[in-house]
C-alpha cells in the first residue's frame, strides 16, 4: 500500500502531519516539495487546496493539515486515536487547535501571500488588527495551558492538539534563528508578536520525545 506525503521539512503545517503520522505508527514516503519544482506543481495539483502539506494515502489526496489528521483518525480506527473521544477533552483540543491556526494562519498569510500589498497605505492598519488578533490566540492558548495542571491538553494524553501546539511553538521559537534564510520568516518576525512564555515551557515537557527530535 503507497502512501506519500508531499511536505516542507520546517513547515508547522507539515510538521505535525509528519508527528500525527508517528502517532498512528504509519510509515509514509517523505517527498520534500522544495527539492524541485516538478515536485512542488505535482504537490500542489494533487489536491484543492493547492498548500503543502499533501498526503496521497492509497490513491487518496488530501490537502490541508488537519483535514489529513482527520483522514489518518478514520481511516485508521484501530490504531492510537489522534483525537480524544471525551467531550471535555475534545472540546479543549479543538479549541486549542483553532487558535493556534488562528495565529499561524494570520502571520503566515501577512509575511506570504498577503505581503505584496505592504505599500498599500491600510497595510500598516490592516497588519496590525491582524497581528492583534494572531496575539490574541497565542494568549489565549497561552492562558488554557496555563490553566492545566497535567503536561499534555487532553487528560487522556498526547494528542493531535499536543501535536499542532508543539510544532507551532517550535516553529515560532525557531524563526528568529532562520532570517535571512527565506524573505517570508524575515518578514514573519518583523510583525511584532510575541510566544506567550508559557507555550515554551509547556514544549520543554516534550522536546526530548523521540518523534518531536526526529523532526
Ligand atoms: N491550512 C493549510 C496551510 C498550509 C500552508 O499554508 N502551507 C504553505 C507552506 S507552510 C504553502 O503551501 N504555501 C505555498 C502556497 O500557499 O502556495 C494546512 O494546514 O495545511
Amino acid at each position: 500500500m503507497s502512501r506519500v506525503l508531499y511536505h516542507f521539512p520546517m513547515s508547522p503545517f507539515s510538521r505535525r502531519v509528519r508527528l500525527a503520522l508517528a502517532h498512528k505508527n504509519l510509515a509514509c514516503d517523505q517527498l520534500d516539495a522544495r527539492s524541485n519544482d516538478a515536485l512542488l506543481v505535482q504537490a500542489r495539483e494533487s489536491s484543492t487546496q493547492m498548500t503543502i502539506p499533501v498526503l496521497v494515502d492509497q490513491g487518496r489526496a488530501i490537502g490541508d493539515s488537519l483535514a489529513i489528521i482527520n483522514y489518518l483518525d478514520v481511516a485508521y480506527p484501530d490504531r492510537p486515536k489522534l483525537w480524544p473521544s471525551n467531550p471535555d477533552d475534545a472540546a479543549l483540543a479543538f479549541d486549542a487547535v483553532a487558535a493556534i491556526d488562528g495565529a499561524l494562519d494570520i502571520l503566515v498569510d501577512l509575511g506570504s501571500r498577503y505581503f505584496t500589498l505592504s505599500s498599500h497605505d491600510h497595510w500598516s492598519a490592516v497588519s496590525s488588527e491582524l497581528v492583534g488578533r494572531a496575539q490574541r490566540n497565542l494568549d489565549r492558548v497561552g492562558k488554557v495551558i496555563d490553566s492545566l495542571a497535567r503536561r499534555t491538553v487532553a487528560s487522556s494524553g498526547w494528542c493531535a492538539a499536543d501535536i499542532t501546539l508543539m510544532t507551532s511553538v517550535l516553529w515560532l521559537e525557531g524563526l528568529p534563528a532562520r532570517v535571512g534564510t527565506y524573505a517570508p520568516v524575515d518578514r514573519i518576525v518583523k510583525l511584532g508578536w510575541r510566544l506567550p512564555d508559557v507555550l515554551s515551557h509547556w514544549a520543554d515537557a516534550h522536546r526530548g520525545r523521540a518523534d518531536v527530535m526526529a523532526l
